[in-house]
């Protein structure tokens, strides 16, 4: 593991309550959900979890009941004696893998035989409760005053008719498609077409470049991929066509060929005349998919087919395809949506995350249309015209809930309390927050300015790899503590643990790991169960690691104080220490590269990147435009380093191992805390890395 001092942690807040009465920022139709009731819920969501899950399951649809066992798992070979055929229906056909095994580490399955559809859950199930003509989604273009909406009715029509364009075009079940797309009603149709049909998606954020698209696409060979033409952010345009033209272009000279581009015309962007075209392979969506019929069977899949694939970063160059199977994510997404922004029918629910990420897909997309809810869809940024954008939309839709990143907050909370309180807001009573630890400041500010003072915050945290909320508040449910996640959801049993994986009670601080399965728990690392086994099983044997520190108070309040890995953490998005120099490292004049992470007031943490140039190349400012070049085409603008330190060497041990803990503290300017430098190679490194500090 590596080196983490946790005094160290900047976001461990000052102690200081916020008392909120359980009744009086909830709806007056609230079956408000008292501690005393979270607490029983809780009891028997551990001693019982079959009952408890079987009781959140037959909510849904299902065509044929689970098998007798909700859940079968095995989070640690040392007391493996289960013997389970694994995956007899996976029909995805790189999984063979996955099914061999009979006692993996890190196994678990949730409502294995149960026959249902994610899709169908969300749409057909909706529509004959009678919501057919409740608004679905509201979309709200970039540009004031473009918008669109569709109900569950017109949504499913729209569903159907991609999903049958689809399956005319071959896709078939257990079949992956890649979805490149921003924020337009196309992306949500796209993801539940899928999952319509049975085939698995894997949605790559629009903010990626051509090669980091490529390598998704090279891993996951999908047979079709549906993008734009192009994307209006702000004031600036991108053309993600010619983004995906590179990207299949030099997939296909690695062997992959994806037949079909099926590219929607967003033309508030760009005219489709100025859409560079390749006859054979592309196709306008506009122009063929309204061609199908509005009705298409269900593909009935197991509880444990796949459902999608998401690419996240680790500590190695190479992402790490998150797979999610259906049943399990399904039960856990609608529960959480539901209990942590204590739900209603009634509620507007706006979530500002990109459905490229994560809680797009689990808290834009499937939580809250499992629940039947109203959502807003945004495709530009927050501060576009100006600052006051958000709460425009909140008044325009009369939000409710809000769901956003503490970046967003901190950046609004930059641009000063006007724009905000020249809106009303009065509709909003429940906020959240997720993607890194809110600093106290900012929550209070997000409580007080935002949320007028009457608003609950779920700080919700949770990972890509456990598919939905893991320790989050619910709102009005217990006193909250400005910057603490709280206490864990239903069926999570958090435990903290020292760097020798003994659980620690009561009062502590450590690595945060999860000790049984859970419904949204992902299944396996796309292509390679064995980094899945390493990576999450195998530091502490037992235990699901989350990667995260955390420290638990005297009233055992979780504090979730950041990444213990090589992973730092941008505006919420999770980037590779190791990806980011594995792109500076391409360029031919970088001979070595380090990186690490550093607090920045708006994003959270910032790139901080140390450059060795090879030999004989001086250091100049063009150099440096040119390395983060390389990062933005490699990755993608949001993984651009915020700076370049000038490196004639890297401190290193004897073994060649970088030591990152003094290079963070050189890039943070504790200078003074460099700590013990004796076991180091060439302890001279130190010293001339300081002397070049702000050249
Ligand atoms: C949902 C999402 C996961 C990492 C996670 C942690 C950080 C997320 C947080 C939080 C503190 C919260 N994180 N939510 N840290 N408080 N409420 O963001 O998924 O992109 O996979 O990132 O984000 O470090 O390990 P993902």
């Amino acid at each position: 593991l590596p080196d983490q001092d946790f005094s160290q942690q900047a976001h461990i807040p000052s102690f200081q309550k916020v008392i909120l009465s359980p009744s009086f920022s909830l709806s007056t139709d609230s079956s408000t959900l008292y501690r005393f009731q979270y607490q029983e819920m809780y009891k028997r969501s551990i001693e019982d979890p079959s009952g408890f899950w079987s009781d959140m399951a037959s909510e849904f649809y299902w065509k044929k009941k689970w098998d007798h066992q909700v859940c079968s798992e095995n989070l640690d070979i040392r007391k493996g004696n289960i013997n389970i055929e694994v995956g007899n229906h996976i029909s995805f056909i790189h999984m063979q893998h996955y099914r061999i095994h009979n006692q993996l580490m890190g196994f678990s399955q949730w409502f294995k035989g149960g026959v249902t559809n994610i899709c169908y859950n969300c749409l057909d199930r909706n529509i004959e409760s009678g919501n057919g003509e409740k608004i679905a989604i509201h979309w709200e273009g970039n540009e004031p005053g473009v918008d669109d909406s569709l109900t569950y009715n017109q949504l499913l029509d729209r569903v159907c008719q991609l999903a049958n364009y689809l399956k005319q075009n071959g896709v078939k079940k257990g079949d992956s498609v890649i979805i490149y797309l921003p924020m337009l009603m196309e992306l949500p149709i796209s993801m539940l077409a899928c999952a319509r049909i049975g085939a698995v998606h894997s949605v790559v954020f629009a903010g990626f470049s051509a090669e980091s698209l490529e390598q998704r696409i090279i891993d996951c060979k999908p047979k079709i991929v549906i993008t734009c033409n192009a994307v209006k952010r702000g004031s600036k345009i991108i053309n993600l066509k010619d983004i995906v033209d590179s990207a299949l272009s030099e997939s296909s000279q690695n062997g992959v060929c994806v037949g079909l581009c099926l590219t929607s015309a967003n033309e508030s962007a760009m005219k489709r005349e100025a859409t560079k075209w390749i006859k054979e392979r592309d196709v306008w969506w506009q122009d063929d998919v309204p061609k199908y019929s509005t009705k298409c069977d269900v593909e009935w899949v197991d509880g444990e087919d796949p459902l999608f694939l998401l690419y996240t970063s680790g500590s190695t160059g190479k992402p790490k395809g998150v797979l999610h199977t259906t049943a399990g994510y399904m039960i856990y997404t609608a529960a959480t949506f539901k209990y942590a922004f204590d739900y209603k029918q009634s509620d507007i629910y706006w979530c500002t995350a990109d459905c490229g990420w994560i809680t797009g897909h689990s808290y834009v997309a499937y939580g809250p249309l499992l629940n039947g809810a109203t959502v807003v869809v945004y495709e530009g940024v927050p501060n576009y015209p100006d600052p006051g954008r958000c709460w425009d939309i909140v008044d325009k839709y009369k939000v409710t809930i809000f769901y956003t990143a503490p970046t967003l907050v901190r950046s609004l909370m930059r641009d000063g309390d006007e724009y905000v309180t020249r809106y009303s807001r009065k509709s909003l009573r429940v906020l959240g927050s997720v993607g890194e630890p809110i600093n106290p400041s900012a929550w209070r500010w997000f409580f007080n300015v935002v949320g007028d003072s009457r608003c609950p915050i779920s700080d919700t945290w949770w990972q890509t790899e456990t598919g939905g909320f893991m320790i989050t508040p619910l709102p009005g449910a217990w006193p909250q503590k400005p910057g603490s996640a709280t206490f864990p959801f239903f069926g999570v049993q958090p435990v903290i643990v020292d760097e020798k994986g003994k659980e620690m009670k009561g009062e502590c601080s450590g690595y945060l790991c999860v000790k049984t399965s859970w419904p949204g728990a992902f299944r396996t690392l796309f292509g390679d169960h064995e980094r899945y086994e390493t990576t999450y099983f195998s530091a502490f044997p037992g235990y699901y690691f989350s990667g995260d520190g955390c420290r638990r108070d005297k009233d055992g309040y979780y504090w979730l104080t950041g990444r213990v890995d090589d992973v730092i953490n941008v505006s919420g998005h999770r980037i590779g220490t190791a990806e980011v120099e594995s792109a500076l490292v391409s360029h031919p004049k970088c001979a070595e590269a380090a990186v690490v992470g550093v607090e920045h007031e708006v994003k959270g943490q910032c790139i901080y990147a140390f450059v060795t140039p090879v030999e004989g190349v001086a250091y100049s400012e063009d150099l440096k435009k040119s390395l983060v070049l390389s990062v933005r085409t490699n990755i993608g603008a949001f993984a651009a380093p915020d700076k370049i330190h000038w490196a004639p060497g890297l401190p290193k041990t004897r073994s060649g191992k970088i030591m990152r803990r003094i290079l963070r503290k050189i890039a943070s300017r504790q200078l003074d805390e460099l700590g013990d430098t004796s076991t180091l190679a060439d302890p001279n490194v130190v010293d001339q890395l300081i002397a070049l500090a702000d050249s």
